[in-house]
């Protein structure tokens, strides 16, 4: 058993504490540094990194391209979170929460932020991937925010004592397993009788839910399939193989993406041609 923790009477900020994100991880919030964001050609300009959160969005802008919404064109600029950009002050002026994903509709002026606002806004600027009919709509908005509030502890919470913290805990271990099963098989059920999350169309519930209960199945996330024996959740396997295999969702997870094999990182896209020409295995091939 691992000593126990003794409380101080305030709580003070070891900066030093081990952990796998401690460098960036900061009880205060603002900018650390002047830095203003660069600007591209096209209206939406897009500040992000392909994390779960941050493919969600860029999922999302594919599929819109793909379906001919020319106007969803974008400029996907690379936020190094692991060396402090969500920090410049740029950033912070279009996300004051210093999290990616964050979005300039250059067009309005508008700044978006939480990846769940981006793809409402999204949704509702093209009228695509979102029921028109107020039941369909809110139940895909269920979905949204189903996501929005439970991948945290997948995140945060499984993810992190799984495979980030500095030594495995069984307490927290066990309690976030709990929960990311029980999620799991909320969505297994779900997906037993609609062909996707939100019934029988393909939403932005699909988009947000894929890059985190999707990859965690499909072991693209935390190498912890076999642990949580993700194979026995056999609708949420089917779902996810589809989604994984569709043209936008392939090009969507490699923007903004720094690791894995070069010829599926796209640092940066500017371009549809982009996925063509701009692989780091065409741009960087000893660099890499
Ligand atoms: N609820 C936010 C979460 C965003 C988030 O946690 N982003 C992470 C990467 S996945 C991040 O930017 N972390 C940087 C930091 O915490 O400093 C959303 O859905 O957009």
């Amino acid at each position: 058993m691992q000593d126990e923790y003794t409380l101080p009477k305030v709580w003070t900020w070891d900066a030093e504490n081990g952990g796998e994100f401690a460098s960036i991880n900061r009880p205060i919030s603002g900018a650390t540094h002047e830095k203003e964001l660069p600007v591209g050609k096209h209206p939406l300009q897009l500040h992000s990194l392909a994390t779960p959160n941050g493919v969600k969005v860029t999922i999302m802008l594919e599929e819109l391209l793909a379906a001919g919404h020319t106007g969803a064109e974008y400029d996907a600029w690379l936020i190094r979170i692991n060396e402090g950009d969500q920090f410049g002050s740029g950033f912070v002026g279009i996300n004051p929460n210093s999290k990616i994903p964050a979005l300039l509709d250059t067009k309005t002026g508008t700044r978006v932020f939480e990846s769940g606002a981006i793809l409402l806004y999204l949704a509702e600027k093209f009228e695509a991937f979102l029921p028109e009919d107020l039941a369909g709509r809110t139940e895909t908005l269920n979905w949204l925010f189903w996501l929005q509030g439970s991948a945290p502890y997948l995140g945060g919470g499984f993810g992190h004592f799984y495979k980030y913290a500095p030594f495995k805990m069984e307490y927290p271990i066990n309690r976030f397993t709990m929960e990311t099963k029980r999620q799991l098989d909320v969505l297994d059920k779900q997906l037993a009788d609609n062909a996707f999350v939100s019934g029988d169309t393909y939403t932005i519930a699909d988009m947000a839910i894929f890059p985190w209960y999707g990859a965690l199945v499909l072991d693209i996330v935390y190498g912890a399939a076999e642990y949580l024996d993700a194979g026995s959740y056999t609708h949420v396997n089917r779902w996810a193989n589809e989604i994984a295999n569709r043209p936008a969702v392939l090009r969507g997870r490699m923007v903004n993406r720094v690791m894995g094999e070069p010829e599926t990182q796209l640092h940066e896209r500017h371009d549809a041609s982009d996925f063509e020409t701009q692989t780091q295995d065409k741009i960087a091939p000893k660099d890499v």
